[in-house]
Protein backbone atom coordinates (compact mmCIF):
# COMPACT_ATOMS: atom_id res chain seq x y z
CA UNK A 1 0.00 0.00 0.00
CA UNK A 2 1.61 3.33 -0.69
CA UNK A 3 -0.76 5.06 1.08
CA UNK A 4 -0.90 5.69 4.93
CA UNK A 5 -2.70 7.33 7.78
CA UNK A 6 -0.91 8.90 10.76
CA UNK A 7 -2.11 10.65 13.75
CA UNK A 8 -0.11 13.60 15.81
CA UNK A 9 2.04 16.40 14.94
CA UNK A 10 3.85 16.51 11.29
CA UNK A 11 6.66 18.32 12.67
CA UNK A 12 8.02 15.19 14.34
CA UNK A 13 8.21 13.18 11.25
CA UNK A 14 11.46 11.68 10.24
CA UNK A 15 10.89 11.43 6.98
CA UNK A 16 12.35 12.77 3.22
CA UNK A 17 9.72 15.58 2.84
CA UNK A 18 6.71 17.21 4.76
CA UNK A 19 4.26 19.85 3.63
CA UNK A 20 3.46 22.83 4.81
CA UNK A 21 -0.43 24.18 4.93
CA UNK A 22 0.86 27.75 4.00
CA UNK A 23 -0.58 31.28 3.11
CA UNK A 24 0.89 32.73 0.23
CA UNK A 25 3.40 35.37 2.22
CA UNK A 26 5.21 31.76 2.96
CA UNK A 27 6.29 33.84 5.99
CA UNK A 28 4.31 31.95 8.59
CA UNK A 29 1.28 32.00 10.32
CA UNK A 30 -1.18 29.48 12.61
CA UNK A 31 -2.27 25.89 12.24
CA UNK A 32 0.36 23.67 11.09
CA UNK A 33 2.05 26.61 9.34
CA UNK A 34 2.76 28.31 12.66
CA UNK A 35 3.87 25.08 14.42
CA UNK A 36 6.68 24.31 11.77
CA UNK A 37 7.94 27.74 11.29
CA UNK A 38 8.25 27.76 15.44
CA UNK A 39 10.18 24.82 15.39
CA UNK A 40 12.46 25.37 12.63
CA UNK A 41 12.37 29.34 13.69
CA UNK A 42 14.00 32.48 11.99
CA UNK A 43 16.17 30.65 9.51
CA UNK A 44 12.66 29.14 7.60
CA UNK A 45 11.44 32.54 7.65
CA UNK A 46 15.09 33.84 6.33
CA UNK A 47 15.07 31.90 3.32
CA UNK A 48 11.43 32.31 2.13
CA UNK A 49 11.74 35.67 2.31
CA UNK A 50 13.51 35.16 -0.72
CA UNK A 51 11.20 33.13 -2.45
CA UNK A 52 8.85 35.85 -3.65
CA UNK A 53 5.89 33.77 -1.87
CA UNK A 54 3.35 31.44 -3.43
CA UNK A 55 0.46 31.58 -5.27
CA UNK A 56 -2.98 29.35 -4.63
CA UNK A 57 -2.71 26.06 -5.78
CA UNK A 58 1.52 26.37 -6.27
CA UNK A 59 4.12 25.09 -3.81
CA UNK A 60 8.04 25.62 -3.55
CA UNK A 61 10.90 23.43 -2.01
CA UNK A 62 13.05 24.49 1.12
CA UNK A 63 15.66 22.26 3.49
CA UNK A 64 13.84 21.02 6.39
CA UNK A 65 16.99 22.79 8.55
CA UNK A 66 16.90 20.92 11.91
CA UNK A 67 13.80 19.07 11.47
CA UNK A 68 13.83 15.27 11.31
CA UNK A 69 12.20 15.73 7.63
CA UNK A 70 14.80 16.55 4.76
CA UNK A 71 12.73 19.28 3.13
CA UNK A 72 9.40 21.21 3.26
CA UNK A 73 7.12 21.88 0.51
CA UNK A 74 5.35 24.79 0.94
CA UNK A 75 2.35 25.21 -0.92
CA UNK A 76 -0.79 27.22 -0.20
CA UNK A 77 -4.43 25.52 -0.33
CA UNK A 78 -7.72 27.26 -1.27
CA UNK A 79 -9.51 29.21 1.06
CA UNK A 80 -12.92 29.44 1.18
CA UNK A 81 -14.27 31.60 3.60
CA UNK A 82 -14.93 31.55 7.38
CA UNK A 83 -18.76 30.45 7.06
CA UNK A 84 -17.53 27.40 5.76
CA UNK A 85 -19.41 27.77 1.96
CA UNK A 86 -19.66 25.79 -0.68
CA UNK A 87 -16.81 25.55 -2.42
CA UNK A 88 -17.18 26.32 -6.33
CA UNK A 89 -15.39 24.33 -8.82
CA UNK A 90 -12.81 26.67 -9.23
CA UNK A 91 -11.95 25.99 -5.47
CA UNK A 92 -11.39 22.41 -5.55
CA UNK A 93 -9.46 22.86 -9.00
CA UNK A 94 -7.11 24.87 -6.98
CA UNK A 95 -7.06 22.05 -3.71
CA UNK A 96 -6.55 19.42 -6.50
CA UNK A 97 -3.34 21.29 -8.23
CA UNK A 98 -1.68 22.11 -4.26
CA UNK A 99 -1.89 18.13 -4.04
CA UNK A 100 -0.68 18.03 -7.74
CA UNK A 101 2.22 20.50 -7.49
CA UNK A 102 3.75 19.05 -4.43
CA UNK A 103 3.88 15.58 -5.73
CA UNK A 104 5.31 16.39 -8.84
CA UNK A 105 8.25 18.47 -7.05
CA UNK A 106 8.56 14.95 -4.68
CA UNK A 107 8.57 12.93 -7.73
CA UNK A 108 11.03 15.59 -9.80
CA UNK A 109 13.42 15.12 -6.41
CA UNK A 110 12.76 11.27 -6.20
CA UNK A 111 11.61 11.33 -2.75
CA UNK A 112 10.52 8.26 -1.60
CA UNK A 113 8.41 9.52 0.72
CA UNK A 114 6.33 12.58 1.30
CA UNK A 115 3.77 13.29 4.33
CA UNK A 116 1.04 15.64 3.94
CA UNK A 117 -1.17 17.49 6.20
CA UNK A 118 -4.81 18.44 5.94
CA UNK A 119 -4.31 20.94 3.33
CA UNK A 120 -7.33 23.93 3.39
CA UNK A 121 -9.14 21.99 6.34
CA UNK A 122 -8.40 24.33 9.21
CA UNK A 123 -8.35 28.12 8.78
CA UNK A 124 -8.56 27.84 5.41
CA UNK A 125 -12.28 26.57 5.75
CA UNK A 126 -12.65 23.52 3.15
CA UNK A 127 -15.29 20.76 4.23
CA UNK A 128 -13.22 18.25 5.14
CA UNK A 129 -15.32 15.23 3.56
CA UNK A 130 -14.85 17.49 0.08
CA UNK A 131 -11.23 17.55 0.87
CA UNK A 132 -10.20 14.16 1.58
CA UNK A 133 -12.35 13.30 -1.56
CA UNK A 134 -10.20 15.39 -3.36
CA UNK A 135 -6.66 14.63 -1.56
CA UNK A 136 -7.31 10.94 -2.14
CA UNK A 137 -8.10 10.77 -5.85
CA UNK A 138 -5.26 13.33 -6.50
CA UNK A 139 -2.81 11.29 -5.15
CA UNK A 140 -3.99 7.41 -6.10
CA UNK A 141 -4.16 8.92 -9.98
CA UNK A 142 -0.65 10.65 -9.61
CA UNK A 143 0.73 7.34 -8.04
CA UNK A 144 -0.60 5.07 -10.52
CA UNK A 145 1.37 7.21 -13.08
CA UNK A 146 4.77 8.00 -11.59
CA UNK A 147 7.23 5.69 -9.41
CA UNK A 148 8.10 8.29 -7.18
CA UNK A 149 7.13 9.53 -4.31
CA UNK A 150 6.87 5.79 -3.43
CA UNK A 151 5.05 6.30 -0.45
CA UNK A 152 2.44 9.10 0.56
CA UNK A 153 1.51 9.90 4.43
CA UNK A 154 -1.64 12.08 5.25
CA UNK A 155 -0.54 13.30 8.68
CA UNK A 156 -3.97 13.96 10.97
CA UNK A 157 -4.13 15.90 14.12
CA UNK A 158 -7.71 15.74 15.03
CA UNK A 159 -9.99 12.26 15.06
CA UNK A 160 -12.32 13.49 12.33
CA UNK A 161 -9.80 13.88 9.16
CA UNK A 162 -8.56 10.87 10.38
CA UNK A 163 -12.22 8.99 9.96
CA UNK A 164 -12.83 11.02 6.94
CA UNK A 165 -9.75 9.50 5.08
CA UNK A 166 -10.94 6.02 6.06
CA UNK A 167 -14.24 6.29 5.20
CA UNK A 168 -13.29 7.53 1.51
CA UNK A 169 -11.23 4.66 1.41
CA UNK A 170 -13.20 2.50 2.46
CA UNK A 171 -16.08 3.60 0.17
CA UNK A 172 -14.37 4.39 -2.64
CA UNK A 173 -10.68 2.45 -2.61
CA UNK A 174 -11.33 -0.94 -1.16
N1 LIG B 1 0.70 18.63 12.62
C1 LIG B 1 -0.20 18.13 11.74
N2 LIG B 1 -1.36 18.76 11.44
C2 LIG B 1 -1.60 19.94 12.05
C3 LIG B 1 -0.69 20.53 12.96
C4 LIG B 1 0.51 19.82 13.25
N3 LIG B 1 1.42 20.28 14.10
N4 LIG B 1 -1.24 21.71 13.40
C5 LIG B 1 -2.42 21.85 12.78
N5 LIG B 1 -2.65 20.79 11.97
P1 LIG B 1 -4.34 24.85 8.93
P2 LIG B 1 -5.17 25.62 6.21
C6 LIG B 1 -3.81 20.49 11.10
O1 LIG B 1 -5.23 25.86 9.50
O2 LIG B 1 -6.58 25.30 6.49
C7 LIG B 1 -2.20 29.23 8.53
O3 LIG B 1 -2.39 30.36 9.30
C8 LIG B 1 -5.12 21.15 11.45
O4 LIG B 1 -5.78 20.40 12.47
O5 LIG B 1 -2.98 24.70 9.47
O6 LIG B 1 -4.58 25.18 4.89
C9 LIG B 1 -1.46 29.52 7.23
O7 LIG B 1 -0.49 30.53 7.40
C10 LIG B 1 -5.88 21.06 10.13
O8 LIG B 1 -6.55 19.80 10.01
O9 LIG B 1 -4.14 25.08 7.32
C11 LIG B 1 -2.57 29.96 6.33
O10 LIG B 1 -2.89 31.32 6.51
C12 LIG B 1 -4.77 21.08 9.09
O11 LIG B 1 -3.54 21.00 9.81
C13 LIG B 1 -3.74 29.11 6.76
O12 LIG B 1 -3.48 28.75 8.10
C14 LIG B 1 -4.74 22.34 8.24
O13 LIG B 1 -5.10 23.47 9.01
C15 LIG B 1 -3.84 27.84 5.96
O14 LIG B 1 -5.02 27.19 6.34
Amino acid sequence: MRIELHFGDITEFNTDCIVNAANSSLLGGGGVDGAIHKKVGKLLKEYCAKLNGCLTGEAKLTLGFNLKANFIIHTVGTRISFNNVEPTFEDCENLKQSYQSCLEIASKEKFNEIVFPNISKGVYGFPIDLASKISLRTIFKFLEKNEYPKKVIFCCFNIENLESYINEIKENYE
